[in-house]
């Protein structure tokens, strides 16, 4: 029997060659193909977008070649393997990124070009996949690069919503939103995989049984929902590893209520059967303050269940002891959104394979990792005891258990210190009772990682404060890190030529230590030539943009200054907004022969609000009732631009950040957790303009803090400069330029007034009014620095050169080395 099955597998392999062929033939050859079969539009008549979904198809079959081989080896092989547990990833376009890890993008542009397209125009055709809200789903992305790249054994978990992060339009100055219907066109980047699923259940009660003389618990649940996986491949880049993004989709189950059929409401029994579908659905869309909520509580059990099934499910396959379950599997919980994890790995290990309490809290409190990425105490989710009784009402008790017997083992430690005590237990009492996720996540993680230095020392002192003090050795952090292949070689082809051709070498996208090496070069005047002519050809890619969008014709010689990201009070959009103002107040009030030296700028905001977040869309509003009157106002001229950029997203950054002189990174110190966009402009050459917040402070410590501009009160002075209150006088430029908004100077004087209102001396929260004049003084120095290219580039170049340590490999490989214990497992063909 083995030699007629060798037969049929030598026949099988004389079918095929091992793996698809890159030259030029066999790629038109495949996207013809792919135009033809699977997209079932004629190979003589195509138009870009068929063209892109045929190139794409053809991009997924090497795609999936590589990801068969890496998972037998992984399978062969038996390593650790982390399984990063997220409920975003924005992962933006695939196509550009996908040809350039694989190595073949000169091929498929050649190929694509001997048909009669363009690479470029092509790519163009692809829409965002952004199930995600900013910066942590974007660097979970970064993440699954490196991971990938740096061959580590890893693999994505996530949510496949239907609508992604809502679509911002712009209507008079107001945000609107509509859905993103991301799916509508097809996406060739995922695989279906129909017969992974498995069933996730909800609601129900929890009944005692005996069971050889001990009772147990039991969960009858009362409610069932499949979640189907949808593969997406991770290609790596210079590796032939791809590993595997899964993410679930909610599907009405089979073993459904069939009641409901016997008693002949046919039609309505299918109605409730679909509504099943819409766990899965949408992304919410705040990543301000937790709301508990039953449909979120719902997508997060949904997304931990089915994850924790198919991980347990691939153990199993080869081991039958849950005492190796530590040894071979790392869980990291990007942030507390999928804790549930804890609770169900306790309920699966208790209730299901009937280990005892302390071995299976052993077990599960050497799995797991969580990684928290904000300061913000509302965002700490609270899921009000109610809600989760209702819908996982064994998960209730297993984590009751969890904080009794913490709640002794603390009592032990540090006696009847009852305050201490409330405010460590995982249930808070209170009007709404409720469980604290963060809680949960720290009692049982053995790590606990920031994303900066000065995030963990907020942890430290403040936010978790009491169990630092209990467990100093669980705090780490980890400095997040962007991705220098979208990050540069994707989105910025000029500089990334331009930076191989200076090292001498491509190897910096794999080790980006190298690009310190661009720091000798720096004084070389060919080098700065060079370097400002991919800067002017950038900004001229973004200018034509721009005037797409708004009409704006914007010189190349002005400077171009940018703040993207969401908008929220504390990145302080608005102190932006209000120094263009002064800027124009005070162009307008100098004499003509004065004007000769205003350095001539275009501000370019851009960013979402979150939809029930008031004065962020109020600040959207100002944005564009101050651009109004500026860019129509024929005596400024060239000398100031205003610039909102509608939806901001992955691909507009992409655009953008490349074709940036400087970029704005205000947040009110102490409130960013570390802040990733400063990163991009920071690899891209652009220079900063930033509060000493987040990861800001280690930039300085990598580009010096001379070739940035800095301002702004220190993360430890805001304390005590919020306890003056109103004492704290803002400055007259200050009061001038707010009161010319509140006195309807750009009009909307009604609708601005609550805005206004949150300026007042001692109401002014994130001390806008403090920090406004050294504001205006880095702004003044950014100004003197641009008229002098020479030192401009200097720092630029500089600037480009310290990024380094910010690349996500970094950060993987700590996190590789000291949170998640796994070694890299390279497929060796
Ligand atoms: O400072 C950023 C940080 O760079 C932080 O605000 C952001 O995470 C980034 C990556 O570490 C973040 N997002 C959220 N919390 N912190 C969040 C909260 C709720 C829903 C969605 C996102």
């Amino acid at each position: 029997e083995s030699g007629e099955r060798k037969a049929k597998v030598e026949k099988m392999f004389g079918f095929m060659d091992a793996f698809l062929k890159n030259d030029s033939f066999s790629l038109q050859k495949d996207i013809l193909d792919h135009v033809e079969y699977t997209v079932a539009r004629s190979r003589f008549i195509f138009d870009d977008f068929e063209a892109y979904q045929g190139l794409s198809y053809s991009v997924r079959d090497r795609l999936i070649e590589r990801w068969h081989d890496t998972h037998r080896y992984f399978k062969k092989k038996d390593p650790k393997r982390l399984y990063f547990l997220s409920l975003e990833f924005l992962m933006g376009r695939s196509l550009s990124n996908s040809v350039i890890n694989l190595g073949i993008r000169d091929q498929y542009a050649d190929a694509l070009n001997q048909l009669g397209f363009e690479f470029e125009v092509v790519a163009e055709q692809e829409g965002d996949a952004a199930l995600g809200n900013g910066g942590l789903a974007r660097l979970c992305a970064c993440q699954m690069d490196s991971l990938a790249t740096l061959d580590y054994p890893a693999w994505g978990y996530g949510l496949r919503y239907q609508y992604g992060l809502f679509r911002q339009i712009i209507l008079d100055g107001f945000q609107l939103e509509e859905p993103d219907y991301w799916l509508n066109f097809g996406n060739p980047w995922e695989i279906e995989r129909v017969h992974v699923s498995y069933p996730v259940k909800f609601y129900g009660t929890v009944e005692e049984e005996g069971i050889q003389g001990q009772t147990i618990k039991v969960w009858i649940p009362g409610e069932t929902v499949e979640a189907v996986a949808y593969d997406n491949p991770i290609p790596g880049y210079g590796t032939r590893n791809a590993i595997n993004l899964r993410l679930w989709a909610a599907k009405p189950s089979d073993q459904y209520d069939m009641e409901s059929y016997n008693t002949g409401d046919y039609i309505n029994a299918i109605m409730d059967r679909q509504k099943a579908e819409t766990i899965s659905n949408v992304l919410y869309p705040d990543d301000r303050s937790y709301q508990g909520k039953e449909l979120r509580l719902k997508q997060h059990y949904f997304f931990v269940s089915a994850s924790l099934q198919d991980i347990i499910r691939r153990f199993r396959d080869d081991h039958n002891n849950f005492d190796e379950f530590p040894e071979k599997v790392a869980l990291q919980i990007n942030d507390t959104h999928p804790s549930l994890a804890i609770a169900e790995v306790m309920r699966v290990l208790v209730d299901e394979e009937h280990l005892d309490w302390s071995r299976a809290w052993d077990i599960t409190s050497r799995v797991f990792s969580f990684t928290t990425h904000t300061v913000h105490v509302e965002a700490l989710e609270k899921i009000p005891v109610d809600l989760l009784g209702n819908l996982l009402p064994r998960h209730l008790q297993i984590i009751y258990e969890i904080n009794y017997k913490f709640m002794e083992e603390l009592k032990s430690m540090i006696g009847q210190d009852y305050d201490r005590l409330s405010r460590m237990s995982i249930v808070e009492e209170g009007a709404v009772k409720s469980i604290r996720m963060a809680n949960l996540s720290i009692v049982c993680c053995q790590i606990v990682n920031g994303v900066s230095k000065v995030h963990l020392d907020l942890l430290k002192e403040r936010v978790f404060k009491d169990f630092y003090e209990l467990w100093p050795q669980k705090f780490q952090y980890k400095t997040n890190g962007v991705t220098q292949r979208r990050w540069v070689v994707v989105s910025n082809p000029n500089l990334s030529s331009l930076i191989s051709k200076w090292l001498g070498t491509e190897s910096w996208i794999r080790n980006v230590d190298l690009l310190a090496g661009l720091r000798q070069h720096v004084s070389d005047p060919d080098l700065q030539r060079e370097w400002k002519m991919v800067k002017k050809v950038n900004k001229a890619r973004l200018a034509e943009y721009i005037e797409t969008l708004s009409g704006i014709k914007v010189s190349l010689d002005a400077m171009f200054d940018v703040q993207i990201k969401r908008i929220h009070e504390y990145k302080r959009q608005l102190l932006n907004i209000l120094g263009i103002i002064h800027r124009y107040d005070c162009i307008k009030n100098m004499e003509t022969s004065d004007r000769r030296k205003v350095v001539p700028r275009v501000c370019i905001i851009g960013g979402k609000a979150a939809p029930g977040y008031d004065i962020a869309k109020k600040i959207i509003k100002l944005c564009h009732v101050v651009a109004e009157k500026i860019n129509n106002d024929a005596d400024i001229g060239d000398l100031l631009k205003l610039v909102f950029i509608p939806d901001y997203n992955v691909s507009v950054a992409e655009l953008v950040i490349p074709g940036s002189d400087l970029s704005q990174h205000l947040s009110t110190a102490g409130h960013e957790a570390s802040g990733t966009g400063s990163m991009k402009f920071l690899m891209n050459g652009c220079l900063l303009l930033a509060t000493a917040d987040g990861a800001i402070v280690e930039i300085m410590e990598e580009v010096g803090a001379d070739n940035m501009f800095l301002f702004g009160a220190k993360v430890n002075e805001v304390p005590a400069l919020r306890e003056k209150g109103a004492s704290l006088k803002a400055p007259l430029q200050f009061l001038r330029v707010v009161r010319m908004v509140r006195d309807g100077y750009f009009g909307f004087k009604d609708y601005f007034k609550s805005l206004c209102d949150t300026l007042e001396d001692g109401k002014d929260f994130y001390l806008l009014g403090y920090d406004f004049a050294s504001y205006l003084e880095a702004q003044a120095a950014a100004d003197r620095t641009f008229v002098d290219p020479e030192k401009w580039i200097h720092m630029s170049i500089l600037s480009t050169a310290g990024s380094g340590k910010f690349s996500s490999d970094k950060t993987i490989e700590e996190y590789a080395k000291h949170t998640w214990g796994i070694e890299p497992c390279k497929c060796p063909f």
